[in-house]
């Protein structure tokens, strides 16, 4: 019998480990707080948890622990200058969220980059 995976699941286009920092909240700047999330990215948005267990777990409790980003009308780009680390993007949701993704691997964070931005390209502006 063929056992059918969540919805949620069958649309897990990347997902992985890098860091993160929030550095605004609905245009409010927050004070940087680096930490490793477990990141998913599924289609129309990313979803930040603790680590992969979190995800794992099926209870509405860990999933309502998730930062879930909607990815439509957000920008993403590359910036050098908010962080003394080496490779570090942003991504600013319509909503005025900001967040900074990082990784010391090249490969990880370009495959991040550009995997976040054809999502964000292929999703309507709105
Ligand atoms: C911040 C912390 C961050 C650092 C940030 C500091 O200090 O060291 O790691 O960002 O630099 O302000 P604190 O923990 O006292 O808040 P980077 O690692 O990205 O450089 P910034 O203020 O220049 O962003």
């Amino acid at each position: 019998k063929d056992v059918i995976p969540p919805l949620e699941h069958q649309m897990v286009e990347k997902e992985g480990y890098l860091q993160k920092a929030k550095i605004a909240d609905g245009g409010k700047k927050l004070r940087k707080n680096w930490s490793t999330s477990w990141i998913v990215l599924s289609g129309p948005k990313i979803e930040f948890y603790k680590d992969a267990k979190q995800q794992a777990l099926p209870s509405m409790k860990a999933r309502h622990k998730a930062e879930c980003v909607d990815l439509r009308g957000a920008h993403i780009e590359w910036a050098k200058e908010k962080s003394s680390r080496k490779s570090v993007f942003q991504i600013t949701t319509a909503s005025g969220n900001e967040f900074l993704l990082q990784s010391d691997i090249d490969f990880i964070i370009l495959d991040w980059f550009h995997a976040i931005k054809n999502a964000i390209d292929r999703l309507p502006k709105n």
